[in-house]
């Protein structure tokens, strides 16, 4: 790598970092991080926090306390060249003076989608990268699968022996891993737009589904946390008007189909102030999951959190909808009666589903594992 491109990487990689600083907050916006660099030196930094407030490049620009007249700015996400809730940053840029933009990868959002680094060269501003564009991609799943394909990034988690079981047969879950990885869970719903569950994990364990953040946490802001939406599968609206998961109905979501549904059940559910949507229908008479997590992606959401029992989460698997896959593994055998981590029928191992490792970790006595489904 040239000394140029050396030094390009570096300041990049340190935009990456603030960057994800808005890893708990920007939602439905992405995580963009700014730097400015002026004879080697960095002279304003900057990252979007939340939706509304100054973008990234704006927040580095506000920042400097000298000129940045010249001066090269490293951007992870290509500045935007849209009027949205603000102004667009690539004006601010070159408004700025400033002479070279480095970006990290182009906005997948279609308002922009190249618009802003054909708006800085129209400008006279140099105009370098992709740089580090992987990384980029990185803090954004959701975000940019949501601008690409009208769906949101959607994380399975389960948490299992190590004989792959989830339950015991009555059902029996609490707790399986141990209290690191289930503070870890918290962290994985705070930087979610949306839990989903089925009707089935309700009934079981009346979970509440909140994210609860203590407020000496090193890594998340519990000031800055954000409830996510609440969803639950319920095809026959079963659910009973005082599951905790209703608590506060407004932030809950119900998807069921419209034939299966009682009346009376259904006023009763209403006054808690529950979201209820009629699910499309697949050919095979069950709900259509790619389509309500289309009109989840419709609301804005971009990162899904899935926490559920086997049946769903087979289905999620099946559809093709995991994006990742995240295991949590407790050191204890529960046994061969115990329910087993996915309801998945498969007879041949040719039919078995792949998966790529991405890492593997220990967390208090339990290993964190996540997976790419390799769909075929
Ligand atoms: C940037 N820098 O820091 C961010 C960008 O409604 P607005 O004005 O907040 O615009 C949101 C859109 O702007 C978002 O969908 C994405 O395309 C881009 N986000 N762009 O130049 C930033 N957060
Ligand atoms: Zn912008």
């Amino acid at each position: 790598m040239s000394d140029e491109m050396q030094k390009h990487t570096e300041y990049m990689s340190q935009a990456v970092q603030l960057a994800k600083k808005g890893l708990y907050t920007t939602h439905p916006n992405p995580r963009v991080g700014c730097v400015i660099v002026k004879d080697d030196r960095i002279i304003g930094e900057g990252f979007h926090a939340r939706a509304g407030e100054g973008h990234a490049e704006v927040n580095a620009l506000a920042s400097a306390m000298e000129s940045v007249e010249g001066a090269t700015a490293y951007v992870t996400l290509e500045p935007c060249s849209h009027q949205g809730k603000t102004p667009p940053c690539a004006d601010a840029l070159i408004k700025a003076g400033i002479a070279v933009v480095v970006y990290g990868m182009q906005d997948p959002n279609p308002q922009v989608a190249g618009r802003g680094l054909a708006k800085l060269e129209k400008a006279g501003v140099q105009v370098i990268g992709p740089v580090l564009e992987n990384e980029c991609e990185r803090l954004n799943l959701g975000f940019n699968k949501r601008m690409r394909e009208g769906l949101p990034y959607i994380r399975l988690k389960m948490a299992m022996s190590l004989d792959g079981r989830t339950a015991m047969e009555s059902g029996e879950s609490q707790w399986i891993t141990g209290s690191a990885a289930r503070l870890d869970v918290q962290r994985l719903r705070a930087q979610s737009d949306a839990i989903v569950t089925g009707i089935g994990s309700v009934i079981l364990d009346n979970p509440s589904m909140t994210v609860r953040i203590d407020s000496d946490d090193q890594e998340v802001d519990s000031k800055s946390v954000r409830q996510p939406l609440r969803v639950i599968m319920d095809t026959a609206l079963s659910i009973p008007p005082e599951a905790k998961i209703l608590k506060p109905g407004k932030e809950a979501l119900m998807f069921c189909v419209e034939e299966d549904i009682e009346q009376e059940h259904f006023d009763a559910l209403k006054k808690t102030g529950v979201n209820i949507e009629f699910a499309p229908v697949g050919e095979d008479g069950r709900m259509d999951l790619i389509e309500c997590m289309g009109l989840l992606a419709d609301q804005g959401i971009n990162e899904v959190l899935v926490e559920t029992g086997a049946e769903l989460a087979g289905a999620f698997l099946r559809e093709g909808l995991v994006d990742e896959l995240v295991v949590y593994v407790a050191p204890k055998l529960l046994g061969s009666d115990a329910r087993p981590l996915m309801r998945l029928p498969i007879d041949v191992m040719k039919d078995a589903v792949e998966l790529e490792l991405e890492s593997v970790r220990s967390v208090g006595n339990d290993l964190k594992m996540v997976y790419f489904p390799k769909y075929l």
